[in-house]
């Protein structure tokens, strides 16, 4: 099946009671059972609810996955394939990646027994270097948040299959319709669909795909046992997100390189980065791994304190300063101070999460407005 009638049929068949064309949003938390353990497949809505199991069937089908699980949030994602591991693994990670999951590694996994370390995955050299006999997961954000830099996933696969370790990769950036790690064998991939699966701004929720089925038995008694599951309606959202997935991708990414092109010529912006420039590192790695470079660019003014971009944010007026992304309506963020606040300076500051960086989520309004409201902020810095 093509792309944009995968998204639009993807786990919805209409409802066999009703002939009802969209998946009913089943509010209930209980199910009633003939007998002692005779029932219909369902029996309380933690473990399963008819409408996450249609959308977990579209979120299988749309990364090529045998398997999908939704979550309450990407984090409650990220908690759960963490918890396939034992106190004393190690794992190697993306140096650049969503502060909330350097916290949830730090702060939560470290104190409980696992390791990590935080390398640069676009260089597989020293990730091969980084490996110990005890590593069990390469985890890799690319394109990678908020900096973009695009990881080689076929070779990252490789390295962690010789040492006998996972590969998960986190693909909120991309989504399933710009990149599919499973088919460059990664073993797992983990989303936030609060972002662009969702798309409205409008849900927080995760998703987690894999392959394998003894992680999947694993990974779904962990989503019951522990319990952080999305409730119906949200997921009725997301599966409703979906079906335009692949048009609000195109639009992002045909926007994103607009504004991209345009700040890189913006005398008062000293870098841009945006897998879809030619200047980009991994330009061509992007242009192999993924159909399109993604609607997420960052750029840097140059000021030593985060008080000088006041006049930028104050004056725009399409652009909303907030946290989050790949929603339809473009925001712009702050790292340093707001989604990256929860890694330590020294660390920002070496990775290049200056005081002056920002980032964007271009949304899918008409570029040229996104293009003059950035235009007359820069003339306020
Ligand atoms: O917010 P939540 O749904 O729990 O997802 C966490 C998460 C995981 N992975 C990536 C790459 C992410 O960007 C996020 C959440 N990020 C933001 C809220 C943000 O503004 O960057």
């Amino acid at each position: 099946m093509k792309w944009h009638t995968l998204a639009v049929h993807a786990g919805t068949e209409p409802d066999p009671l009703t002939g009802a064309v969209m998946v009913p949003v089943y509010f209930t938390s209980t199910y009633a059972q003939e007998a002692p353990g005779v029932h219909k497949g369902y029996e309380y809505s933690r473990t399963h609810n008819p409408t996450r199991t249609a959308l977990e069937m579209a979120l299988a089908q749309l990364e090529g996955a045998s398997y999908a699980l939704a979550f309450a949030s990407g984090l409650a994602a990220t908690d759960a394939v963490l918890r396939l591991l034992s106190p004393g693994d190690h794992v190697l990670v993306s140096r650049d990646l969503y502060g909330g999951t350097y916290r949830i590694m730090r702060r939560v996994f470290e104190p409980w027994g696992l390791s990590f370390d935080f390398v640069d995955t676009t260089d597989v050299a020293q990730v091969e270097s980084a490996f110990r006999p005890e590593t069990r997961l390469l985890w890799v954000e690319t394109p990678s948040n908020p900096l973009l830099h695009v990881s080689p996933i076929p070779a990252l696969a490789d390295v962690a299959h010789q040492r006998g370790a996972k590969l998960v990769v986190d693909n909120t950036f991309a989504t399933p319709y710009l990149q599919n790690p499973l088919e460059m064998e990664a073993d797992i991939v983990v989303h936030s669909a609060t972002k662009y699966l969702g798309g409205h701004s409008d849900v927080v929720m995760g998703a987690i795909m894999l392959n394998r089925e003894e992680d999947y038995h694993r990974l779904r008694f962990l989503q019951n046992a522990v319990g952080a599951v999305p409730g119906p309606m949200d997921c009725f959202l997301v599966l409703r997100g979906i079906k335009t997935l692949p048009l609000r991708m195109q639009k992002h990414c045909e926007n994103a390189q607009k504004v991209a092109e345009f700040l890189a010529t913006h005398p008062k912006v000293a870098r841009v980065y945006y897998p879809g420039l030619l200047t980009h590192p991994q330009y061509l790695l992007a242009k192999q791994q993924m159909r399109l470079p993604g609607g997420m660019v960052s750029f840097e003014i140059p000021v030593q304190d985060p008080e000088d971009l006041r006049g930028f944010w104050e004056s725009l007026q399409v652009f909303t300063l907030a946290e989050s992304l790949g929603g339809v309506e473009s925001l712009v963020n702050h790292p340093a101070t707001m989604t990256h606040a929860s890694i330590p300076e020294e660390e920002r500051r070496t990775l290049g999460i200056t005081p002056g960086l920002l980032r964007l989520s271009v949304g899918i309004e008409d570029s040229e407005d996104l293009i003059i409201d950035l235009q007359s902020a820069l003339q306020r810095v």
